[in-house]
């Protein structure tokens, strides 16, 4: 028989209900799902340790000697073109040169900050009669090094075309400048009652049309699809500064090849996205969130496959986190679990719908389920706005608590279902016979965790170091990619390819398909100035 407590820590009601008693024992969410959870912008690992240059760090790598350098007479065309307080140069550049994970480090001396669609095309213009080579940049949260620059390409920012451009709340369509920040477009949409149809911890940097180039999933994908169905519009800059106005408010649209998906997951190496169009959901009235933990991941998929069957349509996330990682997080961030007892794997369940009675009612009955088949160990369910938080805060943190540990190697993968976990696993044994056993004097593996968006079949496999280690780096690469062919997943669900997995992309795709993204790159960018070093 177990009883009902309440946990201390965070004040949630806890629910280590006695099986008879238990639909009592799940209280359930109050309140609607706040706009904005996290609410701050992205935190960047302190700068601690120097960065290496990618150049440094990659000696192998060499500039393409084909690109044009920066002169005196591109300057004064720039300064011309924008104004002299939009062309950012010296110590100023810096921020822009080095990724969120302070692994990567380019030597841009030179960045553009356009504040209009057709100030793009005329640095495009001007960069493609020059050959000079640009990375369009937008929040600089990319998590595979493509967002900054290798050697001294220009780096062309978004960050000033932040405008809501217009909001239809009949359709639900929004269309907004690229450099609009993803928080900053969902609480716009909210006032209308609407829901951005992406969600994503870097909500508070990250720029919607960073979030298109690099096809990003996050914690609504569940629910809402990939942007690849919700991106009814794009509005891009060629690299030779032709302006492709594709900015679409339709859904239905039949009229020839839909070219708009192609700059989605296209990481600036097709175009700059000046503009997007996103069709979004209504806001659900009741969210409520329960946190539960279960003993094994055969667990974790029982649990998956009931809620897919016993929330059916209310259900809009379900994310998974080890042990490792929910300690992590605890520890570096003070996020806590708020189960008083440890457990192996821990679940974060969301339901989203418009009938309170009816939703509470549905999730407690799968609540209940899961209890009496031992599904579940134990488990909490959010009574108001700060517990929902808090259990988000927890799941969304453990990227940032894992930086803090000096470096991150980040593997962002797609696995069957069934094997998804094996590869934690299998990591944390490998890593030991290569000789970095984890948290072990003298080993600099801090830590293995296995976290993600389970929903999506999609694994954050992070191996946290006390700083970058080449022969960390040489004991994972390619073994993990190796790993993941094995089992003809995808080495990158949803952070891209970048730089860090340029060298990989065969490992989940055919030759012919790598072929024909290459004849696609040189009809868009024949000069090929569009982020090279990258994948493509
Ligand atoms: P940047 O980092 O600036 O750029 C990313 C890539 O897009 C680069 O290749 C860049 O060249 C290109 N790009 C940027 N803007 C444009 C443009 N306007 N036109 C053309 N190309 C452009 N990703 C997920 O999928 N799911 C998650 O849940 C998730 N969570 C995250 C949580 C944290 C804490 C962090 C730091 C990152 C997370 N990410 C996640 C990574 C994710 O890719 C980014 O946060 C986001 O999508 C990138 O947007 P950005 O504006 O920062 O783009
Ligand atoms: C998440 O789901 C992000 O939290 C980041 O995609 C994952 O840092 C990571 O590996
Ligand atoms: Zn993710």
């Amino acid at each position: 028989m177990h009883t009902m407590r309440h946990s201390q820590r965070i004040g949630l009601e806890l629910a280590k209900a006695a099986r008879a008693g238990l639909r009592a024992g799940w209280a359930t969410g109050r309140t609607a799902r706040p706009a904005v959870r996290a609410g701050a912008r992205w935190y960047s690992a302190p700068g601690t340790q120097t960065v290496k240059l990618t150049a440094e760090s990659y000696p192998q790598l060499e500039r393409d000697t084909r690109f044009a350098r920066v002169t005196a007479e591109d300057m004064a065309a720039f300064e011309a073109m924008l104004g002299a307080g939009q062309v950012v140069t010296g110590a100023d550049a810096e921020g822009y040169n080095i990724d969120t994970m302070r692994k990567y480090k380019g030597q841009a001396s030179v960045v553009l900050r356009p504040r209009t669609t057709e100030e793009v095309a005329a640095i495009m213009r001007h960069c493609h009669a020059r050959r000079l080579a640009v990375v369009p940049q937008g929040g600089n949260t990319g998590l595979v090094g493509g967002s900054v620059p290798v050697f001294d390409e220009i780096v062309v920012s978004l960050a000033l075309m932040n405008s809501v451009r217009a909001f239809d709340p009949v359709s639900g369509v929004l269309e907004v400048d690229a450099g609009c920040v993803l928080e900053t477009a969902d609480q716009y949409v909210a006032e209308h009652g609407y829901i951005f149809p992406l969600d994503l911890g870097a909500k508070g940097s990250c720029h919607i049309g960073g979030n298109v180039a690099t096809n990003a999933g996050g914690l609504r994908l569940l629910r809402y699809g990939s942007l690849h169905g919700t991106v009814l519009g794009v509005e891009a800059v060629l690299a030779d500064g032709t302006v492709v106005n594709g900015m679409s408010r339709l859904r239905k649209d039949n009229t020839g090849y839909d070219l708009k998906q192609l700059f989605i997951g296209s990481e600036g190496t097709l175009g700059v996205i000046t503009g997007v169009a996103v069709l979004c959901p209504r806001r659900s009235a009741v969210v409520n969130v329960a946190f539960f933990g279960l003993e094994s991941y055969e667990k974790v998929q029982q649990a998956f496959v009931r809620a897919k069957g016993e929330l059916q349509e209310i259900l809009s996330a379900f994310e998974f986190m080890d042990q490792e990682a929910v300690e992590h997080v605890g520890k570096m961030s003070g996020h806590l679990s708020p189960l008083d007892d440890k457990h192996r794997f821990y679940v974060l369940v969301e339901t989203s719908g418009s009938n309170r009675e009816h939703d509470e009612d549905k999730l407690q009955t799968y609540l209940e389920g899961l209890m009496e088949n031992d599904v579940i160990a134990d488990g909490v369910l959010a009574q108001d706005e700060t517990q929902l938080r808090s259990l988000w805060n927890l799941r969304e943190g453990i990227p940032e608590s894992l930086a803090k540990s000096g470096g991150v190697y980040k593997y962002d993968v797609s696995i069957p279902l069934n094997e998804l976990y094996q590869l934690v696993d299998d990591t944390r044994t490998h890593l030991a016979e290569q000789g970095f056993p984890t948290a072990t004097e003298g080993s600099p593996v801090v830590n293995v965790v296995g976290y993600g968006h389970l929903g999506d079949g999609n694994l954050h496999l992070n191996v946290a170091v006390n700083r970058y280690n080449k022969a960390v780096e040489a004991a994972l690469e390619p073994w993990v990619y190796e790993w993941i062919q094995k089992r003809s997943g995808s080495i990158s669900a949803e952070h891209g390819v970048g730089f860090a997995k340029k060298n990989y992309l065969h490992y989940s795709k055919d030759q012919g398909m790598i072929d024909l993204m290459r004849q696609l790159k040189v009809a868009y960018d024949p000069q090929g100035i569009l982020n090279p070093y990258k994948y493509i």
